[in-house]
């Protein structure tokens, strides 16, 4: 099933979400909804307050070099925590919750991150390029935080400026 996606400036984006309990079949119906939700808009990423649910998970299904997606690649992540982080990269970032702005935003370059996955079975991996980037920019989605909000003083402003402006021209249109 296809969920509704949020969008900035939805408040609701800034809830903290809730560590998961339990790794029931409510839990697995709900990340298949967002795999679905995902697909339907070519995102790559999507955390579950995206979908308004305020749980600490994530999915993540990274492309290959043709660009394409495939299914047994898909990440899921519940209560995922960063364990070490190290250096910066610079990446051009979007979000399926910020329709058509792509800003670059700097992350550590390296993260070790522990999870469940869900089973509830204890995952460790160490992410590096694009895949440690989109654990990053997932991850903030948790504790309420979106890419716009790393961007310095002026481009935000910008931003804002920009954002508004599309708002208003797609309610017009
Ligand atoms: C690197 C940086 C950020 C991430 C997080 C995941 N982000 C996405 O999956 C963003 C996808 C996205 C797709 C869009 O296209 C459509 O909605 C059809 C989009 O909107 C437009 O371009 C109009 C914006 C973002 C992972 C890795
Ligand atoms: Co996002």
């Amino acid at each position: 099933m296809i969920l509704d996606i949020i969008a900035y400036p939805d408040r609701k984006l800034k809830d903290i979400s809730k560590k998961v309990q339990t790794f029931s079949s409510e839990l697995h119906f709900l990340l298949d909804d967002m795999y679905d939700t995902m697909l339907a808009s070519n995102g790559i990423g999507l955390a579950a307050i995206q979908v308004a649910r305020p749980i600490r998970a994530l999915i993540i299904n990274l492309p290959d070099d043709e660009g394409q997606q495939h299914k047994d690649q898909l990440l899921e992540m519940i209560n995922p925590r960063i364990s070490h982080a190290e250096g910066s990269t610079m990446y051009q970032e979007g979000c399926l919750s910020v329709p058509g702005f792509y800003e670059d935003i700097e992350r550590h370059e390296l993260v070790t991150v522990t999870y469940h996955d869900r089973h509830g079975k204890t995952c460790t991996l160490d992410a590096n390029e694009l895949l440690s980037v989109a654990i990053q920019h997932e991850m903030d989605h948790l504790d309420g935080k979106l890419f716009i909000e790393k961007l310095p003083y002026g481009r935000r402003k910008k931003f804002e400026k920009e954002y508004k402006k599309s708002q208003r021209s797609k309610k017009s249109a």
